[in-house]
């Protein structure tokens, strides 16, 4: 076997630039603070397993955060994952590698079980996403293309990453069935927007103004 093979990473995606990810991670912070703190949620916690609210500290429920904060675009598994070589064999990838995006924000979202940004990509960024990201977790829906593209924030003690694109398609697909959610309040500051509500301890701000953040497109090996 040639020595000269490209090794495929754990995945491709967009890496935030240092400075963009410490002020994320603080923007997540005041989101769930402030989230925290509405009356409507403190109302509805039983989706979040707790009975009292004096006892849910979102910050503790998520207990797990990314050590690096990322947009996914193609998970590969070092190669086992169906289709990552034809990805990484396309043009548009490599000539993108290490290449400086901007990500633009547009609703922080919390459920149970994750925490998440979601991501609205650009007509350049989308070159870079698979064609089957949405299929991939919900086949026996439609989505467009890029729907899946988000940032996971944070996650509750027992579950996995891959878990907040799958419910943020989730969130997606109430909306294309024509709920938008029960309008619960407002959020201020940086993450100034109107909550929604979608049942089982699904919220979602829309921001009022979008966050954009500096990114590299990268492969990680780790
Ligand atoms: O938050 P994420 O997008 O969810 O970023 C991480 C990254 O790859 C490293 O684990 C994502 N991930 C994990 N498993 C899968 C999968 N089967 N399909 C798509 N993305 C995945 C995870």
């Amino acid at each position: 076997p040639s020595l000269e093979k490209d090794l495929l990473p754990l995945y491709f995606g967009w890496f935030l630039a240092k400075r963009d990810e410490d002020s994320l991670r603080k923007t997540s912070h005041e989101f769930l603070e402030q989230l925290g703190n509405l009356k409507a949620f403190k109302k509805r916690l039983q989706a979040y397993g707790y009975e009292d609210k004096h006892k849910l500290d979102l910050l503790k429920h998520f207990a797990k955060t990314p050590n690096i904060l990322h947009c996914t675009s193609k998970f590969c598994d070092y190669g086992k994952a169906a289709g990552s070589e034809e990805y990484s064999r396309q043009e548009v990838v490599k000539k993108s590698y290490s290449k400086g995006y901007t990500l633009h924000i547009t609703s922080l979202f919390a459920t149970p079980r994750t925490v998440g940004a979601r991501v609205e990509l650009t007509e350049e960024q989308l070159l870079l996403w698979p064609l089957d990201a949405e299929r991939e977790v919900m086949p026996k829906d439609t989505f467009p293309r890029g729907s899946r593209a988000h940032l996971t924030l944070g996650t509750a003690a027992e579950v996995q990453d891959v878990q907040t694109g799958i419910d943020l398609l989730e969130f997606i697909k109430i909306q294309q069935a024509g709920r938008d959610g029960e309008s619960l309040g407002e959020l201020t500051g940086s993450v100034a927007g109107k909550v929604s509500y979608f049942d089982n301890g699904m919220w979602m701000v829309n921001l009022a103004r979008k966050i954009e953040v500096k990114s590299i497109f990268s492969g990680y090996y780790g």
